[in-house]
């Protein structure tokens, strides 16, 4: 559980480093997997396999050979995934954090960057990426499927930056990878920013709020760089049609309801 000291740490910089949660025989598990719903042999299908670095919109210059491999819904995939976003001791840091008796699947997310060739993943905010669900509140839970380091592609964060509103479209990914802002004078007065590296350790989570600025960059060791995240909605999420999304076609109430459905499987309540 986290210590108050955490807590007041995730509430000043928007993201903070948690426990060792998966055993190396665990890791081991959901990393074969992995390989599994890669190889397209699982059962059923997640909803996104792809390279990320394909996607035109990504809004950066990417290597022909650059690859980031995103998997979204591993968790309709496969049953121990389903269980890991269950997982109660970060279930319950994740309420802890949102102020939530209950918390509900938005959706997870695997992103591995293969040694070498592994591309950066650009720096954004997730909520104005998901902006069919208000209010901005979510939290995400990323758990390291092998050691994040700097060299493998580990995820940087700018301290502070939740609470600076949407910034999402000013925000580009300078030649030294780190960010920049197209209009700093949109930001609120004296704010420094200073990206930080977030190394988490294979089995550990860290918690980062949807508001946070963060990135990663290039895999360029020979390890891997293999991680699920999983973005849990508190109780006061609700639908807002005001774009599109890959998980729009699974929402099946009316706009300002709470998103449920078997799609958004309700993993915690207090
Ligand atoms: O795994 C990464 O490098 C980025 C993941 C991310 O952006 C997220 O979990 O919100």
């Amino acid at each position: 559980m986290l210590t108050p000291e955490q807590v007041k740490s995730f509430e000043r910089d928007g993201f903070v480093k948690g426990e060792v949660v998966l055993n190396d025989e665990e890791v081991e598990r959901l990393r074969l997997e992995l390989d599994l719903v890669l190889e397209g042999k699982s059962d059923n299908k997640p909803v996104l396999n792809r390279n990320l670095a394909d996607k035109s919109d990504y809004g950066m210059v990417m290597e022909a050979s650059e690859t980031i491999v995103q998997v979204v819904n591993i968790w309709m995939a496969s049953e121990l995934y389903r269980k890991h976003a269950a997982h109660r001791s970060v279930c319950e840091d994740v309420a802890l954090l949102a102020g939530s008796n209950e918390l509900r699947i938005w959706h997870d997310q695997i992103q591995y960057k293969p040694p070498i060739t592994g591309g950066p993943t650009r720096w954004h905010q997730d909520h104005p990426l998901w902006p069919i669900i208000q209010p901005s509140e979510l939290i995400s839970a990323w758990v390291a499927l092998d050691d994040a380091v700097i060299e493998n592609g580990c995820m940087w964060m700018v301290p502070g930056s939740h609470k600076w509103g949407d910034h999402q479209r000013y925000l580009l990914h300078g030649s030294d990878h780190m960010p920049q802002h197209k209009r700093p004078e949109l930001l609120p007065p004296g704010i420094e920013i200073k990206p930080v590296p977030f190394e988490i350790k294979k089995g550990q989570v860290g918690y980062h709020h949807c508001m946070t600025w963060h990135g990663s960059l290039p895999n360029t060791s020979e390890l891997k760089r293999r991680a699920i995240a999983v973005h849990y909605m508190p109780e006061n999420i609700r639908y807002e049609p005001l774009g599109n999304h890959p998980m729009s076609k699974h929402i099946h109430v009316q706009p300002g309801e709470r998103l449920t459905g078997d799609d958004f499987p309700v993993v915690y309540t207090r």
